[in-house]
């Protein structure tokens, strides 16, 4: 059975500072509001032909990723992310579109080397959208990501230089917007728009490279199987929302209030200017309450057995590969036991497996804590490690049978049918 993925290794600080791989392609993820100049900035770079639009509407639909481009010597694939505060679809709408491009992009063990945060210089101050946009890019990509990431100011020639030096001093001592990530590793630096300019803003990346982790929401849609309303990013956006139906059910009921006082006088004039405003009020009320419907349906029941089918044959392929590398019983290495538990989900498979076989379950208090552990965090504690490499010497004979096994789920998992029977497994 051939491998589609290597699954990204875990977390190794260790392993920051040191060059990439010299054939490696660094990939680099673009975000920042709508006409921020993301398109822009990766048409400079690659030659690539992304739509780019005035500044009132927005552009950019979907997420795309460029073909691979030659920037003195090193080879670079850029990712173009629609903004959050997009004029004509909703924040739920694009949460879902770049969540499900991440998801995929993960689980084809592509990572992302460094990302850009574009924000234009010239905004007079930060509005409370762009203020909301930011609070949900950065519960997308977590904490682990900031240091390799690079806020990037833009549209330098709308503004004087001593004006644009005064607001990058203000974003940057600012604790709701952009301080607390530069106080976790982010970095700022300005474009002007021109070829070297964005050339050493990809240089940036690979000349410092750090270790690509995963975004949290990767972590959390692969790795966890959450749903998009169960990520940190969409129980921000969640509670948003929630607080902003409150606030337009409070001021539809205050002036339902006011309307009835208004018939009471008999105050036509004044009723009618009402009517207006009330429309308006209820239209706003019906807007959030479709998103809220919209960002907490769960998957339907068709599309979760999917869902679960490709997360089966995902861990079982894991797995094979795992115990493949052990060559039935060598030693474990850490690095290995390591990866195999920070993929939280297999572990669960692992037990299922363990029980298959029913020779040598996984003893319970271990199955506890790998799960306790691999569901925040990359670093399973040593202790850890080694019971759960003893565990898997003990099923080291039964490597090759597994493997048919294995062999056996992916092969019944592409007949729709049989995911009943599969379900009983990993349910
Ligand atoms: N002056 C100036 N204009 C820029 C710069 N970058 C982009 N623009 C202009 O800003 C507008 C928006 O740029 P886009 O590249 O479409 O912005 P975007 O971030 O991709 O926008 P969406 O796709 O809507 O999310 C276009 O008219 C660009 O020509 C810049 O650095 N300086
Ligand atoms: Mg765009």
């Amino acid at each position: 059975m051939s491998l589609p993925f290597e699954p990204p290794p875990p977390y190794d600080s260790s392993r920051d500072g040191k060059t990439f791989n010299k054939d490696e392609t660094i990939n680099i993820a673009v975000f920042g509001s709508t006409g921020s100049g993301k398109s822009t900035l990766i048409n400079l770079l690659t030659g690539a032909n992304f739509g780019v639009s005035s500044e009132l509407q927005s552009c950019t639909q979907n997420v795309s990723i460029t073909e691979k481009v030659n920037l003195d010597g090193r080879l670079y694939r850029f990712i173009d992310t629609p903004g959050f505060d997009d004029t004509d679809r909703s924040e739920v709408e694009i949460l879902k579109i770049i969540a499900e491009f991440l998801g995929t992009h993960y689980v084809q063990g592509a990572s992302i080397h460094g990302i850009l945060y574009l924000h234009r210089i010239s905004d007079i101050r930060m509005g409370n959208a762009s203020r909301r946009s930011f609070r949900l890019f950065r519960k997308l990509c977590g904490e682990a990501s900031l240091r390799n990431m690079v806020i990037v100011t833009t549209m330098w020639n709308r503004i004087s230089e001593v004006e644009g030096e005064r607001r990058e001093s203000e974003l940057r001592q600012d604790d709701k917007f952009f301080k607390p990530i530069i106080d976790e590793g982010a970095i700022m630096i300005r474009h002007d728009n021109t070829f070297p300019s964005a050339l050493q803003l990809v240089k940036f990346i690979s000349e410092h490279p750090k270790y690509p982790v995963p975004l949290a929401i990767q972590i959390e849609l692969i790795t966890q199987g959450k749903q998009i309303v169960e990520t940190n990013a969409g129980r921000e956006l969640e509670y948003e929302l929630q607080g902003l139906s409150q606030k337009h059910k409070k001021e539809l009921e205050d002036m339902l209030e006011e309307h009835k006082r208004l018939v009471a006088d008999r105050d036509r004039r004044e009723r009618d200017e009402m009517a207006e405003e009330l429309a308006q009020l209820r239209s706003d009320l019906t807007r959030v309450t479709n998103e809220l419907n919209n960002l907490q349906v769960k998957v339907e029941e068709d599309f979760d057995a999917e869902r679960m089918w490709k997360r089966m044959s995902r861990e079982a392929r894991v797995i094979t590969m795992f115990m493949r590398s052990q060559g039935g019983g060598a030693q474990q290495s850490p690095e290995n036991l390591r990866f195999w538990a920070a993929l939280g989900d297999t572990t669960r498979a692992a037990k299922k497996l363990s029980s298959l076989f029913d020779r040598h379950p996984m003893p319970s208090e271990l199955q506890d804590n790998l799960f306790n552990y691999s569901k925040n965090s990359f670093n399973i504690p040593g202790r850890i490690n080694k019971e759960l490499g003893q565990w898997v010497r003990t099923q080291a004979n039964d490597v090759k049978s597994m493997e048919k096994v294995m062999e056996k789920v992916v092969h019944n998992a592409s007949k729709p049918k049989k995911r009943g029977i599969l379900a009983l497994w990993f349910g």
